[in-house]
This record gives structure tokens, sequence and C-alpha cells, in this order.
């Protein structure tokens, strides 16, 4: 009774529990099953193995490049899928003991893996991970359940650390009970890297957060939980920092409680809703005060470790003349940190179903890819998407800059609409941003107000 793709199915009776060794002689494929536990010897067992999958490991991050290999696999859905950093993509295999294997090139010292479940969300999934120097013998390393609750990342640490080469997870069971194992991304984990001298600076993001909500069930409250317990180094707020109208009256009784509490590491800039009552933004620049005009213009630039960071205004004059592209390409020039990151309202690029791209924000992109930039972060749209690295053409580069949508501060989610080139992944849940700014590289999390890890992805090199 198993169907041949893996769709949705009714539920009969109680599905199988975790097998354990016991069960190990069941279906076509014992052969793999005998060969992975039998070699488990004086090794770790599932008694003395953590069995609580964690939305993070502290310190144990950062995601090892790897190729991968399965027992079985459906045609449309290969093993090379669970490992292409695209969570709509997936491995699908087939029966109880169905496995993907993960090699890493060269040893290395593991501390855990990283899965993201295909649908995750609506469904546990029942596995066990083992490790192998030679791709041979295989040590069982950890053993549980998901949570069934999430499409994003869920990991799992290691007791100790593991010295691995090949990296085994090995599947018995969904709370669907279609014998079907979907995995749409997976990943062995290392230490995070010391980030040395200049580095390791953590950045919050989101914009379009507060509304006329008070209390602790307010998504800008519950968004501004995450970041705090993130506790950042600098917090970004990408526009429509308060909703409906932007006045001071409602920054104070709605910001304030919430993403207030962060005001003295905050870096603003202002969106159409600060400006939506024709009086310049009013409410937003005596909130901010100097935080919003630090050099005398609402468009500033600071630096953060190896990294300069530039606000800029969409919801003023922008054109490629205008005096805000005329300092920015002054204040590009006169950079000397490698990693450039700018920020503002309006996305030149998003598959949100209510704005989409903003064409006219080219002067911004053409003066920064001018430059290498490296990240540019926006709102606008209430939605979370993450962009492969682009040119202002929209043509995929790895020399291209990486556009982030993070309109998910605490406005209500909105639908997508036209998915547009190089979208690489997109939520339509509220939560942030967090980047972890090193030396010479970024890393990503967005994080959800439970705080589930829905993306995550790098260390990427800065240009
Ligand atoms: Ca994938």
């Amino acid at each position: 009774m198993t169907r041949t793709t893996d769709t949705p199915w009714p539920r009969r009776g109680a599905p199988r529990r975790h097998p354990g060794v016991a069960r190990a002689g069941r279906g076509a494929l014992a052969g793999l099953l005998v060969a992975a536990t039998a070699l488990v010897g004086g090794a770790a067992t599932a008694a003395d193995v953590p069995s609580d999958v964690v939305p993070a490991i502290p310190g144990c991050g950062t995601a090892v490049p790897a190729t991968a290999t399965a027992s079985t696999h459906e045609a449309a859905n290969p093993p090379a899928h669970a490992v292409d950093g695209d969570l709509g993509t997936r491995w699908s295999g087939q029966g109880f003991g169905a496995a993907l294997t993960l090699d890493l090139g060269a040893a290395r010292d593991l501390c855990g893996v990283r899965v993201a479940w295909h649908r995750g969300d609506l469904r546990w999934n029942d596995f066990t991970v083992y490790t192998s120097t030679d791709g041979t013998a295989f040590t069982k390393v950890w053993a549980g359940r998901s949570t069934g609750t999430t499409a994003g990342f869920e990991s799992s640490p290691f007791a100790a650390p593991t010295g691995a080469r090949f990296v085994r997870l090995a599947w018995w069971n969904s709370a669907e009970g279609n014998g079907w194992a979907s995995v749409a991304e997976v990943a062995a984990l290392v230490a995070d890297p010391d980030p040395g001298p200049g580095g390791g600076h953590v950045v919050v993001a989101a914009g379009d957060i507060a509304t006329r909500c008070t209390g602790t069930s307010c998504a800008h409250w519950r968004t501004s939980e995450r970041a705090l317990a993130i506790d950042p180094d600098a917090v970004l707020v990408l526009g429509d920092n308060q909703n409906n109208d932007g006045t001071i009256e409602e920054y104070r009784a709605y910001y304030e409680p919430s993403w207030g509490r962060l005001k003295d590491r905050t870096r603003p800039t202002p969106g159409n809703h600060e400006y939506i009552l024709g009086d310049g933004a009013q409410g937003y620049f005596e909130y901010f005060g100097d935080l919003a005009r630090p050099a005398g213009a609402s468009w500033y630039s600071f630096d953060l470790g190896n990294w300069h960071i530039v606000s800029l205004n969409s919801e003023y004059e922008r054109s490629a003349g205008g005096p805000q592209v005329a300092w920015l390409r002054a204040d590009l020039a006169a950079n000397t940190k490698r990693c450039v990151l700018a920020f503002w309202h309006r996305p030149m690029f998003s598959s949100g179903g209510t704005h989409g791209n903003f064409p006219n924000m080219r002067p911004f992109w053409d003066a920064l890819h001018a430059v290498g930039a490296d990240v540019v972060l926006n709102g606008h749209d209430h939605s979370y998407e993450r962009f492969a690295p682009q040119t202002p053409d929209a043509v995929g580069s790895p020399a291209g800059i990486r556009e982030f949508v993070v309109g998910t501060g605490g406005a209500t989610p909105r639908e997508f609409g036209t998915v547009r080139a190089n979208s690489e992944v997109r939520l339509r849940v509220n939560g942030v941003l967090r980047l972890d700014l090193g030396v010479d590289s970024y890393s990503w999390q967005f994080v959800d107000v439970d705080g589930a890890v829905l993306d995550a992805g790098g260390p990427v090199g800065c240009h």
C-alpha cells in the first residue's frame, strides 16, 4: 500500500513508531538497514544520543557543501535536489529505510545536521543519522522525530563532535504513512568560524512592522521578541515601521513599546506609510530624531566591522541625476570596507502580489552594482523573499547583488503574485531576518515569530 509518488495519504490506524535495531528485517531495503545498524558496535545507541529536534544549535550553524546519493529515488526528485540550496526542490525516496547519503569530500568535525522536510509543517518524520569516515562503516549518531510543525530547517545536534566525511539519513516513517521520504534540504553542520578581529557582527532586519495593535499577541510584538532574543549589534528597519499613518502618536503607542526596545541600536529608513499623510514623514523624523538624519539628509551610511551599510530613502527623489543618487555614488567611492549592504523600502525585485517590482529603484541598483555591493534589503511587500545574486537587468550572476524582501515585521502577510526571475525562497509569514556579517562573508537566517528558522544559508563571500 504505497503510492507511486509523495502525495498526501489519509492515515489509516496508528503509524509505525521509530523502529530501532530490532525491526531491521522488514522490507526490501532490509539489507541496507542491517548494514547500517550492524556496524554500530560499541558506539552510540538510541539511548545515549539526544533525541530532541531543536530549531538551531548555538555555535553549530555552518553548513558543509556536499554531494548526495540515495538508496532509492523518484525520477523527478533525485538526491541532488536535497543539497541544491532550494527549499522548493526535494529528494523523494520510497520505502522503510530509504536513505540519503552526503559526501563532504573530506572528513570534517561535525556537530550536527539540519534537515528541512518536504511537507514538514504537515507531518513528522522518524529518521536516524549515521556518520562514516570511509563510506562503508556507518555509526548511528542521532535518532528521533521531526516536529511536524515547520517546512523550514530543524537541527539535530550530535552528542559530541564527530569526525566524518559521509553522513547518512535513513527514513522510517511519517505521520502521513504514505511510504515516502521527502527531504527538501539537508546539510551536515560544523562549528561556526571564529569571526576574528573586525568580524562577527549580527544584524536583524525587518520592515512593515507596527500596526494599531497593543499587547503580546500582536505580530509586531512577537517579532520584536525574536529580535531581542537574537540580541543583534544593529537593527535595520526597512520602512512602514509604523502603520497606518506613521504619526508620532502611533509611533509612541505601538512601535515604541515593541521595537522601540531596540531603538538605541536601530538604523531606520522610511516607507510610504510614513509619508502617507503628505506631511513629509513628520512622525518618523520626530520619533527617530538624529537616527533618521545622522548627517542631515534622510539617507546616510555607517560602518559595522568590515561592512559598509547604506540607508536610502525610496520615498524621496531617486533619479540617476538627483541629489540622493549623487550622494550614493560619492559615498560608495569613498568606502574602504570590502563588503557593502544597502537598504530601503521599495524593492526593485519582488514576487509580492500586492506591489511587485519597482523598476524605478534602478538608479540605486546601478550605483551599488557598479561597486560590487553584496546585499540589498527591502520591505513593502508583506512577505519574505530571497533572490539569487543578480544584475540590475535581473540576470543571475555571482557578481550580482543578493536582494532580500523582509516586509514581515508585523503587518499581515500577503499573497505572492508573479514569481520573478532569480527568486529562490518565498515565505508568507511574520518574522525577522538575521544576518551574520563576517570579515569577508555573510550568512542569513529567516526566523519566524516562534523562533523556527525557515530559511538559512551562507557563508557567502563578499565581492
Ligand atoms: Ca532542495
